[in-house]
């Protein structure tokens, strides 16, 4: 009589993690004008002229600042749209993603 080997149907059940969330961050450079920056801000990422003010001086005064976070795909499209319209406009504007700690 043969044995039968069976295999576990199912994988251990990993705790319930939730998925990581990913940062959208604004780089500074040279040559984009502040006044460029703020309308990105404001349209890719819905914020006033105030709150994209603050964030636009923080990456100028800084060199880096978190726009917002979000789920990985968002986080990457958003970034991806708001560097596409300074590179559409000519300017070197970049926002990068990484996971949040
Ligand atoms: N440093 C730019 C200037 O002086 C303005 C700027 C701010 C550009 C933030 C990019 O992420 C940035 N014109």
């Amino acid at each position: 009589m043969s044995k039968v080997v069976t295999r576990p149907r199912t994988e251990v059940q990993s705790k319930t993690e939730r998925p990581r969330l990913y940062k959208v961050i604004l780089v500074n450079d040279d040559y984009t004008p502040r006044a460029f920056v703020v309308r990105v801000l404001k349209a890719v990422f819905r914020m006033n002229e105030e709150q994209a003010y603050r964030v636009m001086i923080t990456a100028h005064q800084r060199g880096t600042c978190v726009v917002a976070v979000f789920a990985k795909d968002v986080a990457e499209s958003k970034a991806t749209e708001a560097t596409d319209l300074g590179k559409q406009a000519g300017y070197p504007l970049l926002f990068t993603t990484e996971p949040e700690a």
